[in-house]
């Protein structure tokens, strides 16, 4: 792969979510790039103003990257990074980013991963790496896979500070709060020079067969339980009239329906039928809008919605 040919590095924040406080922001992105500096013989320096060899920017929709890498609005693609020596980490502005847990995508872990492409890392096959193309829980005790520190260590050496590995710790006592469960999948296509990272699928659901359906955007896939994936098919070609790009869906083992959620509203399919009364409302039943997933539980013969730490049934 490609690397950079220098240790220290200035990176810079071109522009920042407006309803975020700028100097967390800054910290997070700090703790980010410390992430892979504590690990490995890199120096990050923050540029403020002017040039930098990494530069971080959010963008709504095209940015002139292609058509087929537009950011496209809540959900699907979070962001995407080219490899050394670009220096660019593309960030959708349409994202609902956060710092804290529970809510919205964590920016932070986002971050670490896409800076990871930026100074030459591929997708780990490690499921605990966080170069894995599947995130799965950021908690308070959060740091970088030995897979990860390899990698980096494979490109960059050790740290010159003299002993052999420096794992991040002190700057993580800022960030105990974070945790919550981040699910995603993340496609790569790879060019000459470019690496573009999806992130994140809408949601996931089994059905009483074990066959897996993954959701984003306007398409489906289905994965039966044999494993290999189907192509990619529109939503409404199984489900007439359900939206693009929902919150949470469920299968219900009893009635073999499908239950889908997005913003306020919830949608219950029998097969492609879409069963009378529906869609209606969540606040009909007291259920919250924007779940961010649901489950049917077989012991309590009930759908869970969950939101945030709270839960409903
Ligand atoms: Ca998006
Ligand atoms: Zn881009
Ligand atoms: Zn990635």
């Amino acid at each position: 792969g490609s690397k950079w040919h220098k240790r220290h590095l200035t990176y810079r924040v071109v522009n920042w979510p407006p309803y975020l406080p700028q100097h967390e922001v800054r910290l997070a992105v700090r703790a980010a790039f410390e992430l892979w500096s504590n690990v490995s013989s890199l120096v990050f320096w923050e540029a403020r103003d002017g040039p930098a060899d990494i530069r971080l920017t959010f963008f709504h929709g095209d940015h002139n990257d292609g058509l087929s890498n537009a950011f496209d609005g809540p959900g699907g693609a979070l962001a995407h990074a080219f490899f050394p020596r670009r220096g660019e980490a593309h960030f959708d502005s349409a994202e609902r980013w956060s710092l804290r847990s529970g809510k919205g995508r964590n920016l932070f872990v986002v971050v670490a991963h896409e800076v990871g492409h930026t100074l030459g890392l591929e997708h780990s096959p490690a499921r605990s790496a966080l170069m894995s193309p599947y995130y799965k829980k950021l908690s308070k005790d959060f740091v970088l896979s030995w897979d990860d520190i390899l990698a980096i260590q494979n490109l960059y050496g050790k740290p010159s500070r003299g002993s052999a590995i420096q794992l991040p710790g002190r700057v993580f006592t800022h960030f105990q709060d974070w945790s919550g469960d981040l699910y995603g999948e993340d496609r790569q296509r790879q060019g000459a020079s470019t690496y573009y990272c999806h992130s994140f699928f809408d949601a996931v659901t089994a059905d009483v067969d074990d066959n897996l359906y993954i959701f984003k955007g306007g398409h489906f896939w289905v994965v039966p339980a044999s494993g290999s994936s189907s192509q990619p098919q529109p939503l409404h070609a199984r489900w007439p009239g359900l939206p693009a790009g929902i919150d949470a869906c469920a299968c219900s083992p009893l009635s073999h329906s499908f239950y889908f959620f997005k913003g306020g509203r919830c949608w219950r399919y029998q097969g492609s039928t879409l069963l009378p009364g529906f869609p209606q409302k969540c606040s009909a039943r007291g259920l919250p809008r924007h779940p961010d997933t649901a489950l049917y539980f077989q012991r309590l013969r009930r759908l869970v919605l969950f939101k945030g730490a709270k839960y409903f049934v």
